[in-house]
């Protein structure tokens, strides 16, 4: 059993109050010692009602249909909206922040096209992971020195993560939506402990985006309708990491290389110049995951996939959309060495796989060498939209 700190309460209500805060106090400074040394870079305090508009801007997100694909967002809107309808009894939530800075330019790999950019938060082990033991173990110290109950969450349940961060002071949610940090920039993953103890709130950060406007310009897919909103459904995290089905022509070439995740409008933010590299191992890259060359991940079948990124976020999305995604590298590559591993792709059992080699091969090879791929491939091909594929317009 946890000891509580209110195991002996005074009966005066003023010393309870008192009593309370110094409690509350010393929890706070318990708990920030406690994350600073588990490798926590930043630790605050909000309150539950404090993320404004918040809620309501979640709602206008999901009317336009910004979520795309991700019902998830739309089944638990009223617990995601306000912390309060997930758990009644929540009176501060804790905010912390994780530094994730990667060691070398996460752009570079863009000129190399022959090789699949995956994104920095996808290098390492899986945040969740990570993270989620850290919040446990932080969560039960909060327990034990408030005597109050916890809830730990990272990014799996309905939690508006960033404009609680913000409310919280740990950055401001930046003009690509993200939480920009003064001292980590654009690398923080976000982990939450909700608490139904009473403890000081921290003040908010305010917006230092100024007339900056990088990470807009940079997007490649133009998925900022406007500073501050995202259309989920044009960014690139979303359409290689989030969507199941056929990745739409005109996202294919701005896609370039950019096999699982994109950090374009993270990477160029002026603020990043005060980041320094994580320091925390689990979340450097493997093999698998420091930008593979494209030919190793057009072989993979499912088997090898699942071994090779086992523990890390691209295991999530499952061989058959990274195969897809690496097709379009490989059509944008312009690599011929590609052809013939491409080609062997037509007949692969998923539909996914099938399409994106159809149009990998159209952007790569000679129009003979196009011909007699659809003469072997087109008329035993089954699926309509993979038939499709041989149709469309290919910019070359
Ligand atoms: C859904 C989701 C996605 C979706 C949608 C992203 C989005 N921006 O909504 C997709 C798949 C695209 C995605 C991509 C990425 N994600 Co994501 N994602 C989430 C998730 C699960 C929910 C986010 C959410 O609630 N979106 C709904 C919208 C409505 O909320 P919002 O972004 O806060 O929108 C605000 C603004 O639009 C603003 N607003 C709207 N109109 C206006 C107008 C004005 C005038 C103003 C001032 C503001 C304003 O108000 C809204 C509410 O605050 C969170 C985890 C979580 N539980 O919070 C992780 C999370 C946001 N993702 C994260 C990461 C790392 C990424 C990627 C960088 C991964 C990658 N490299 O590929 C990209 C970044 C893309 C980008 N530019 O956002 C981190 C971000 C950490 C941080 N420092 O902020 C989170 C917090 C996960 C975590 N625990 O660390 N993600
Ligand atoms: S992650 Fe890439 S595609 Fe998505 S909004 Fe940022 S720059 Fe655009
Ligand atoms: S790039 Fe500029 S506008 Fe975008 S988040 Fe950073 S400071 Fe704000």
């Amino acid at each position: 059993m946890p000891t509580s700190i209110f195991e002996h309460r005074p009966t005066d209500r003023t010393h309870v109050t008192e009593a309370s805060a110094a409690s509350a106090d010393a929890a706070k400074t318990a708990l920030t010692h406690a994350a600073l040394e588990m490798g926590f870079d930043v630790v605050r305090v909000t309150r539950p009602d404090a993320i404004g508009e918040a809620g309501n801007r979640l709602m206008t997100f999901l009317s336009e249909g910004r979520h795309g694909e991700m019902a998830w967002m739309e089944t638990n809107a009223d617990r995601r909206r306000d912390p309060r309808v997930l758990w009644p009894e929540v009176r501060s939530v804790i905010m912390l922040g994780f530094n994730y800075g990667p060691d070398t330019n996460p752009l570079d790999v863009l000129s190399t096209p022959g090789r699949a950019a995956i994104s920095v938060y996808a290098k390492g082990r899986d945040y969740h992971d990570v993270m989620k033991k850290k919040l446990k173990e932080l969560a039960g110290l909060v327990e034990r020195t408030t005597g109050e109950a916890v809830k730990v969450f990272v990014d799996t349940a309905p939690l508006m993560e960033k404009p609680l961060a913000a409310a919280a002071g740990l950055g401001w949610q930046g003009k690509h939506t993200n939480l920009v940090s003064r001292e980590a920039g654009s690398w923080l993953f976000l982990g939450a402990i909700l608490t139904a103890a009473e403890l000081a709130p921290d003040a908010p950060e305010v917006d230092h985006c100024g007339s900056c406007s990088r990470c807009l310009d940079v997007c490649p897919t133009n998925a900022f309708p406007g500073p501050y909103q995202l259309d989920a459904r044009r960014c690139i995290a979303y359409l290689t990491i989030e969507h199941k089905g056929h990745i739409a022509p005109e996202f294919r070439i701005p896609m370039k290389n950019r096999v699982f995740g994109c950090d374009d409008c993270l990477a160029v933010c002026p603020w990043n110049k005060f980041a320094a590299a994580s320091s925390e191992m689990k979340f450097a890259a493997t093999e698998a995951t420091a930008n593979p060359p494209l030919d190793e991940l057009l072989q993979l079948d499912d088997a090898t996939f699942r071994t090779r990124y086992a523990g890390t976020p691209v295991k999530r999305t499952g061989r058959d959309r990274v195969v897809r995604n690496a097709l379009i590298a490989a059509g944008n590559s312009g690599d011929a060495s590609l052809i013939p591993l491409v080609m062997s792709l037509l007949s692969d059992a998923s539909p996914l796989v099938r399409a994106m080699s159809v149009w990998a091969v159209r952007r790569l090879a000679e129009p003979e060498v196009v011909s007699a791929a659809k003469i072997a491939s087109y008329p035993r091909e089954t699926d309509e939209a993979v038939r499709n594929e041989w149709h469309i317009e290919i910019p070359q």
